[in-house]
């Protein structure tokens, strides 16, 4: 056969032809057919029918190329309506400078001799000329803490990276057909399938550079491969995620915590502590907010044996910026990092827009999220409230936010004492395990 047309009813972005023609080509390539020439067209998309003409189309196609000798066009769509060009979106933003995201202000060098990763950070405000890697004018709600916590983590990330977002607020708002806020490279994929598809862009990245099959495009190639999740999306994800914590592939993943689903409406995640308000779990006469203790995703990724670990909070910006640089270190030289920064959602926990850093801050003072590290197994507080005389008491922070200001009332004083009571165990099991390197 010289040509054969692969009609398929859906287009796999990117790859030049439907998944069947891919599929055919593939088989054509193992058989050892390096002759037959295949078209790919799409059809039938947005409602659109298919008839005989279309049919006897395809045939044409393949007739066409037999008798030339080659094909003119060997991807396309078919039947579809073209847009209007003038209605096209224009440019509104300039890519960003590989030279103003590579500062050089930070530096990240390896002891070798205790084999500590030292990291040196310039004051904050040198690097807010770094370009920003998500342009404003994204939809998400005043005060939201994701994009704040998310471009200083990127503060801390010298050069290009290439980002994998799952579905959740800081996709959807982000990505507004036709537009996108995304200024970096950025890839979509859905719970299940974040962790396992970026692991495969990464190994297939360094075995193309490996290879030298990226040599022509004379591109910088230090990239740093950033996966970003909501707690809700690491729920549903957790499976994918520690699968590529197994494999140790070089990437980080970004967990941040708003406590919730909150795109979908603000339904509970496992992230969600207890006696916390969310749409699923009330507050009234059956109920006192979430009825089981929120799980510790951190622990549960420590346990993966990855070399990096953090938790990160806005509220301390060097101490975020510091682990970030750490993590790319680690995500370039050695494996894989998971990281988990604690975000406010004022339009579901209740609060003030303008509260959403000090918010941050007492859930941090209250040990309730604690500021540490894990780093090829050792366990560092990086900031003990304790220490610095700033601890306070749970129901300080609670009180800031509508979602748990039922628990200052006497009627759900026991759900109250039992949350005191497990972040007091948390806390306490950190600080045994910051002192004794084999726990
Ligand atoms: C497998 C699957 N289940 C459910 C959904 C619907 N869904 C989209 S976003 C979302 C919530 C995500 O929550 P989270 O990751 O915490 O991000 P947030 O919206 O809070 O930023 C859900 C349940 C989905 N897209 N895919
Ligand atoms: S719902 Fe919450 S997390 Fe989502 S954009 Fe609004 S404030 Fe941010």
């Amino acid at each position: 056969m010289k040509a054969v047309t692969v009609g398929d009813r859906s287009d796999s972005f990117g790859g030049h032809g439907g998944n069947m023609v891919l599929e055919i080509k593939a088989a054509l390539q193992t058989y050892g057919n390096h002759t037959t020439m295949v078209i790919s067209r799409i059809y039938g998309l947005g409602g659109k029918d298919f008839y005989a003409e279309d049919g006897l189309k395809m045939f044409e196609f393949a007739i066409d190329a037999s008798e030339k000798g080659f094909v003119e066009k060997p991807f396309d769509y078919h039947g579809h309506t073209a847009g209007d060009p003038s209605k096209a979106p224009k440019k509104v933003l300039e890519p960003m400078k590989y030279e103003d995201l590579k500062t050089g202000l930070i530096t990240v060098t390896p002891d070798e001799t205790t084999g500590k990763i030292n990291v040196r950070i310039p004051p904050l405000r040198s690097l807010t000329k770094k370009p920003k890697r998500i342009a404003p004018g994204h939809g998400a709600c005043p005060g939201c803490g994701i994009f704040s916590g998310l471009e200083l983590f990127f503060k801390g990330i010298e050069g290009d990276i290439v980002a994998l977002f799952h579905t959740g607020c800081a996709m959807v708002v982000t990505t507004g057909y036709p537009y996108s806020a995304h200024k970096a490279t950025y890839i979509h994929n859905l719970f299940q399938n974040g962790a396992a598809t970026l692991s495969g862009v990464v190994e297939m990245f360094h075995e193309r550079k490996r290879r030298g099959e990226l040599d022509h495009l004379g591109l910088q190639d230090d990239f740093t491969f950033v996966m970003i999740t909501g707690d809700g999306g690491m729920d549903i994800g957790m499976g994918p995620a520690i699968g590529a914590a197994l494999r140790n592939h070089r990437m980080i993943i970004l967990e941040y915590d708003n406590e919730g689903y909150m795109n979908t409406g603000a339904q509970l995640s496992y992230s969600t502590p207890m006696g916390h308000r969310t749409s699923t779990s009330n507050v009234g006469k059956q109920q006192g907010g979430k009825v089981f203790h929120h799980k510790d995703t951190a622990q549960i990724m420590a346990a993966t044996n990855i070399p990096y670990v953090f938790t990160g909070s806005e509220a301390s910006p060097q101490d975020l910026v510091r682990k970030a640089a750490k993590a790319q270190w680690y995500a370039q030289n050695v494996g894989m990092v998971y990281g988990k920064i604690l975000i406010t959602c004022p339009l579901n926990w209740l609060s003030e827009d303008k509260d959403g850093s000090t918010i941050i801050d007492q859930a941090v003072n209250t040990c309730f999220f604690p500021l540490y590290e894990v780093e090829k197994g050792i366990t560092t507080i990086t900031y003990n409230p304790e220490e610095k005389g700033k601890r306070v008491p749970v129901g300080d922070w609670l009180k800031m936010m509508g979602k748990t200001k039922h628990l200052s009332k006497p009627e759900y004083a026991e759900t109250l004492r039992e949350f005191e009571g497990e972040i007091e165990r948390r806390w306490n099991m950190l600080k045994a395990k910051h002192d004794n390197p084999y726990l």
